[in-house]
């Protein structure tokens, strides 16, 4: 499993004021926090600032975590002038969040994925918003991964993202991005799924449960990689014992060796 912590994210108050403020000490502080308690990842969002000056925040984002981490860093935006700023500074491999199939965003984006060579993360939209059924939306991420593919994109460096809708407005919608998950990770062998889950809860109380709950379920139907608050221990504990339980941690190497470290005594 592919951790991306979620923390640098602007609609955090928190973060917000901090970005705001150009406290880089303190935003550095939760990068190597969410690296210490074992991200893969971070993702860096500043979509809270003015579209002017998101490009100059963005590089100033990534360079500043990048001083105290040699995580890769997915870049949350999108606006493509803002990811281009963060790639021409960021070291290592970097993750674009992300594509769409939305033509302009497509044709945008696209050219940085190349260029970088990045990893990144395609959203399953079109021109046409959000697929409204099962059906469309498999039709819409089969269209994206063909077309990325088909524009020289290896298929590990693509992370489908069903783009996972909250369960108290779109009750069918939720079983349906599962499935949407499983039918193409069969049919895609080596292709990544990516979640941010968390919009799953939105609007319904304690969280947290629902969340966990969809990860087990998600990493059941393929799910490999999570945008998540890699600070929650109970949350980290079940991706390990989930991957354990898909016979995706050999010998439960991994599960064993988290517990050695005190990972899972939560
Ligand atoms: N897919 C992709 N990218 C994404 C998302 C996605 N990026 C943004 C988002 N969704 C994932 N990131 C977050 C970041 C913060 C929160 C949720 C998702 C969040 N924070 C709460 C808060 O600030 O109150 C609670 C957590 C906290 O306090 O730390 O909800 O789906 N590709």
């Amino acid at each position: 499993m592919l951790i991306i912590g979620e923390k640098i994210n602007a609609t955090r108050k928190s973060i917000d004021a901090a970005i705001k403020a150009r406290d880089a000490a303190s935003i550095q502080e939760v990068a190597k926090a969410q690296e210490k308690a074992g991200a893969d990842a971070l993702d860096v969002n500043c979509g809270t600032v003015p579209a002017s000056e998101e490009p100059e925040v963005m590089r100033w984002l990534v360079k500043i975590v990048q001083e105290v981490s040699d995580l890769p860093i997915c870049i949350d935006s999108p606006n493509f002038v803002a990811l281009a700023a963060g790639l021409a500074v960021h070291k290592g491999k970097p993750i674009i969040n992300s594509i769409s199939g939305e033509t302009i965003r497509y044709q945008s984006v696209l050219p940085l994925v190349k260029e970088y060579d990045a990893g990144v993360i395609a959203l399953c939209n079109d021109d046409k918003g959000l697929p409204s059924s099962r059906k469309a939306t498999l039709e819409v991420g089969e269209s994206l991964i063909t077309r990325l593919i088909n524009d020289g994109i290896p298929l590990y460096d693509i992370y489908l993202d069903p783009l996972v809708r909250t369960l108290a407005t779109s009750p069918e919608t939720v079983v349906d991005s599962l499935e949407v998950m499983r039918e193409l990770s069969l049919r895609h062998p080596g292709l990544h799924f990516v979640s941010g889950l968390s919009n799953v809860s939105y609007g319904l109380p304690e969280r947290r449960h629902l969340n966990r709950a969809f990860m087990v379920m998600s990493i059941a139907n393929g799910l490999d990689t999570v945008i998540v608050d890699p600070l929650d221990p109970q949350l980290v504990a079940l991706i390990y014992a989930s991957e354990a339980l898909m016979n995706k941690d050999s010998f439960c190497m991994k599960y064993i060796s988290e517990y050695h470290k005190g990972t899972l005594k939560v």
